[in-house]
């Protein structure tokens, strides 16, 4: 019922180049407006909705939604940057999930490049002759692919050589225990060294705190989404947020992140 009424909403998490301190992007989390219970987390529903397929046009609403945000955005703030959307392995078996992607992004008249894929290791593997054909054709209309929490799934690395990848992002497990633990910062480091060699991107998932930032920067990591920085808002209060947070410059990490550069020696790939 709640997918022949739509009752759901986007909300978005900003992704943060230290770089500068801005957003560089956002990533789209549904949530259900149940019309009971209020605004409900994916965790009460995607369970059922992966169990009876209807995770497909859930993902494919959310998918046009993220498009026409990043129409909005990009007439009122010159958005340029991408909206990830999470790809579930359903989405695989349908021969029309190009085509769908395509269309979403015509029907706002945003560039293909405003939608970017995240795909787990896990689902990545499930299907890896399907995935793999889609994977190629979304990159060649421009649809840039990530891997969602890395470096906990059923890890072949031999993917990362033939998928037309763009973009690691470090699981938040790893990224908890840094400054913590010293094994946190060995893997870390390496997941970060992996992408450089191999040209990716790669983003921190869950900073949570001043200290996870330092070491992620010191390691060479830039591109970060967390609590630190904002939890997943609705458009509107994300708005509120880039306008008395960011702009003015009026938050912790940014401070912090001034700091760092006057004081720390460029790290190679920094910016990238
Ligand atoms: O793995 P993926 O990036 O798809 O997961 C997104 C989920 O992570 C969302 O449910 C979001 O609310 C949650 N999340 C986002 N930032 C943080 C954070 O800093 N800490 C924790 N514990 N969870 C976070
Ligand atoms: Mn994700």
């Amino acid at each position: 019922r709640a997918v022949e009424r739509t009752e759901w909403l986007v909300h978005y998490q900003p992704i943060i180049s230290l770089a500068d301190g801005t957003p560089v992007g956002a990533e789209a989390l549904v949530r259900w407006l149940h019309p009971q219970r209020g605004v409900l987390p994916p965790k009460e529903f995607i369970d059922v909705a992966e169990e009876t397929g209807l995770i497909v046009p859930l993902s494919e609403w959310a998918v046009r939604e993220a498009a026409r945000q990043a129409r909005i955005w990009q007439q009122n703030f010159g958005f340029a940057d991408s909206i990830a959307v999470n790809l579930p392995s359903r989405l695989f078996e349908r021969s029309d999930l190009v085509e769908n992607i395509h269309k979403a992004v015509m029907a706002y008249d945003v560039p293909h490049k405003a939608i970017q894929l995240e795909i787990t290791e896990n689902n990545l593997m499930k299907d890896l002759h399907n995935v793999s054909l889609s994977l190629h054709r979304l990159n060649e209309i421009g649809v840039e692919i990530s891997i969602d929490d890395f470096g906990t799934g059923y890890s072949s690395l031999a993917y990362l050589t033939t998928l037309p990848i763009s973009e690691l992002k470090i699981d938040r497990s790893f990224v908890r225990d840094l400054g913590i633990t010293p094994q946190s910062s060995a893997v870390v480091s390496a997941i970060i060294a992996l992408a450089r060699s191999l040209g990716l991107r790669v983003i921190a998932e869950g900073v949570e705190n001043l200290r996870q930032m330092e070491v992620l920067h010191r390691l060479g990591c830039v591109l970060m989404q967390g609590f630190l920085f904002s939890k997943a808002l609705p458009p509107d209060d994300l708005e509120t947020w880039l306008q008395q947070t960011v702009l003015p410059r009026k938050a912790p990490w940014i401070g912090a992140v001034s700091e760092m550069d006057a004081n720390a020696p460029r790290v190679l790939g920094r910016g990238t």
